[in-house]
C-alpha cells in the first residue's frame, strides 16, 4: 500500500470538511443539490459537494469577468511566475493528490501520481511559454509601413472535463489559459468532484499569497445542465470540452451557434498495427498497458489490434498469456495493475458491449465478467477481455470506455492495415509496431494514419505533454497541451502601422482627392 492514508490525503488537500452544507473551495458559491462522491475502490462515500445553481453561476461569472481585467494587465512572464508557484505546490502535494485521484476515480496509484506529474509538467511548459507568446513581423507591401501580429487574451475560458483524468486535463487547459492572460471557469465531472475542489484549493491559496483576485480560477459543480450555462454564455469566449463524442456534438453546436470558440477533445477508437517485423518485447507491454491501463478508460486506450496474418497466432498467444498475469484489485495497492471502472453504469456498458460483440460474431479469447467477493464489494471491478472481431462490427466501430480489446487480422501490405486503422469514425491515437522503415514512414505520411497522434513502436496511450494532444474526425479536431496549442487560448490581431507621411493604399489602388 502507498504510505499515505486516504484520510490524511483528504486533510492535506483541505477536504476534511466536505459534507452536506459546506460550500467548498473559493469561488464556488454552490447552493444547489448535493452531489455525493462514492469511491469505486470500496464503494464508500468520500464526501459531498453542492451543485451550482444558475444564480451561483452568475456570481462566479461576475467574479471571473472582473478578475480578467486585473489578470490580463499583468505581464505574461509574471503570470508565468504564478503558474510556477502552482507547479511547485503540486510537487509538494503530488502524493496526496495522486492518492485522491486514485481513490475517487479508481486508476492505479502509479497512474494517479503520473497524472499529477502531467500537471507539474504542463506548468513548467506554461512558465517557459509565458515568455514566448510571440507574434510575427510581416513585410508590408507599402513604403513606410510595418505589419505585425499580436496575440491577446480571450477572456473567460470555460473548461469541461471528464472523470477519467480528473485533474490533468484541467491543468493542460488552465495552465496555458492563465499564462495567455485568461481566467478560467471549470466544470469538472460530477463523477469526480472532490478532485476539482482539491485543485481549486491549491490554486486559490497561490492566488491569495500573491494578492491576486480569486476569480482567476473558478469552479462550478454539477451535471450537463451546468455545462449548458457555459456553452450558452457569450461571456465565455472559449469552451474547451473533453469527453464523449455525444457530449462534444452538443457543446460544439451550441458554442458555434453564438460564434464562440470551442476546443473539442472527444472519443478515440485507437488501434495498434502489428506488422511481421514487430518486436514482441515492445508489442506486449505497449498493447497490454494501452488496453487495460486506467481500466480502459483513457481516450487514448488501445481498443483494436490489427495484426498481420503471418504473426497473428504468435502475437495473440503472447497477449493472451500476458492477460493471465494481470492483477485486478484495489488500485491503491501498488501490486495491482488494474482498478475498478468508475461506476456501475460503466460496468453495465462493458457487459453489454461484450454481449453485442458476441452477437455480431466475435470470438471471446479472454473472458470478461464482473468480480465478486472480498475486495470487490463496490461492484465496479471487471476482468479485461479480449475478443477476436472484425472491424466493421457496430460495437467495434463504437468507443466503449472499458477494458475490451478487439483483435483482427490483416493480410498483404501495410496499406491494408492502415485502411482498417482509419476505418472508424474517430481519429485520436494510433500506432504501428515495425522495424521496417518504409512501413513506418508510410504510416506517418499523408496517406497513413488519419489520427492526431501517430506513434511508431510505442502504444497509443501515455502521450507526453510537450506535443499537441487531440485528434480528427469525431475526436473533434481540437488540440490541447503542448506545441502551439496555446494559440487556441488567444485571439490573433493583425496590425498595420504607417510611419510615413503619405497614405499609399494596398493593392496599388489610387484614390486621389
Ligand atoms: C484522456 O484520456 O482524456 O495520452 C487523456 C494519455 C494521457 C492523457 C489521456 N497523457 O494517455
Amino acid at each position: 500500500m502507498a504510505n499515505f492514508g486516504i484520510e490524511e490525503a483528504l486533510e492535506t488537500l483541505g477536504l476534511q470538511e466536505i459534507n452536506e452544507g459546506s460550500s467548498t473551495g473559493s469561488v464556488n458559491f454552490s447552493n444547489g443539490e448535493i452531489i455525493a462522491s462514492y469511491s469505486p475502490v470500496d464503494g464508500k462515500l468520500i464526501g459531498k459537494v453542492k451543485a451550482s445553481t444558475k444564480e451561483d453561476y452568475e456570481k462566479v461569472m461576475t467574479t471571473a469577468t472582473a478578475a480578467f481585467k486585473t489578470w490580463r494587465a499583468i505581464p505574461a512572464p509574471q503570470r508565468g511566475e504564478i503558474v510556477r508557484q502552482f507547479g511547485n505546490k503540486l510537487r509538494e502535494l503530488k502524493e496526496p493528490l495522486g492518492k485522491l485521484v486514485s481513490y475517487e476515480m479508481g486508476k492505479s496509484y502509479q497512474e494517479g501520481l503520473g497524472e499529477v506529474q502531467e500537471m507539474i509538467d504542463i506548468c513548467d511548459f506554461a512558465v517557459g511559454l509565458s515568455r514566448q507568446l510571440n507574434g510575427q513581423v510581416i513585410p508590408s507591401e507599402r513604403p513606410g509601413h510595418v505589419m505585425r501580429e499580436q496575440w491577446h487574451p480571450l477572456g473567460v475560458v470555460g473548461i469541461i472535463s471528464a472523470f477519467n483524468f480528473p485533474v490533468a486535463v484541467w491543468s493542460w487547459n488552465t495552465a496555458l489559459a492563465w499564462v495567455c492572460g485568461n481566467v478560467c471557469v471549470w466544470k469538472a465531472s460530477e463523477k469526480a468532484p472532490l478532485c476539482s475542489v482539491a485543485c481549486q484549493n491549491i490554486i486559490a491559496a497561490v492566488l491569495k499569497d500573491n494578492n491576486l483576485p480569486e476569480g482567476i480560477s473558478c469552479i462550478v459543480n454539477g451535471d450537463y445542465k451546468v455545462g449548458e450555462y457555459l456553452t450558452a454564455d457569450t461571456r465565455v469566449a472559449l469552451v474547451s470540452a473533453t469527453g464523449s463524442t455525444r457530449m462534444g456534438r452538443i457543446v460544439g453546436a451550441k458554442v458555434a451557434e453564438r460564434f464562440g470558440k470551442s476546443l473539442l477533445e472527444l472519443g478515440g477508437n485507437n488501434a495498434i498495427i502489428i506488422t511481421p517485423t514487430a518486436d514482441l518485447k515492445v508489442v506486449v507491454p505497449g498493447a497490454v498497458f494501452g488496453a487495460v491501463g486506467t481500466c480502459g478508460q483513457r481516450c487514448t486506450s488501445t481498443r483494436r489490434l490489427i495484426i498481420h496474418e503471418s504473426v497473428y497466432d504468435k502475437v495473440r498467444d503472447a497477449i493472451v498469456g500476458a492477460y493471465g498475469q494481470i492483477k485486478i484489485g484495489n488500485p491503491l495497492d501498488e501490486s495491482n495493475h488494474v482498478g475498478p471502472l468508475i461506476d456501475k453504469d460503466a460496468v453495465n456498458t462493458y457487459l453489454a458491449a461484450i454481449e453485442k460483440a458476441k452477437a455480431e460474431g466475435g470470438k471471446v479469447l479472454v473472458e470478461g465478467g464482473v468480480l465478486e467477493g472480498e475486495g470487490y464489494e463496490s461492484g465496479c471491478y471487471v476482468k479485461p477481455a479480449i475478443i477476436e472481431a472484425e472491424n466493421h462490427y457496430e460495437i467495434v466501430q463504437h468507443e466503449t470506455f472499458a477494458p475490451i480489446l478487439y483483435l483482427m487480422k490483416y493480410s498483404g501490405d501495410v496499406e491494408n492495415a492502415i485502411e482498417l486503422q482509419n476505418g472508424v469514425a474517430q481519429g485520436l491515437s494510433s500506432s504501428i509496431m515495425t522495424n521496417e522503415m518504409k512501413e513506418a514512414e508510410k504510416f506517418l505520411s499523408f496517406a497513413g494514419s488519419d489520427c492526431g497522434i501517430a506513434n511508431v513502436n510505442i502504444g497509443t496511450s501515455g502521450a507526453e505533454i510537450g506535443g499537441a494532444f487531440g485528434g480528427e474526425k469525431e475526436t473533434g479536431g481540437g488540440r490541447e497541451s503542448g506545441s502551439d496549442a496555446w494559440k487556441t487560448y488567444m485571439r490573433r490581431q493583425t496590425n498595420t502601422v504607417n510611419y510615413s507621411d503619405e497614405l499609399p493604399l494596398a493593392q496599388g489602388i489610387k484614390f486621389d482627392l
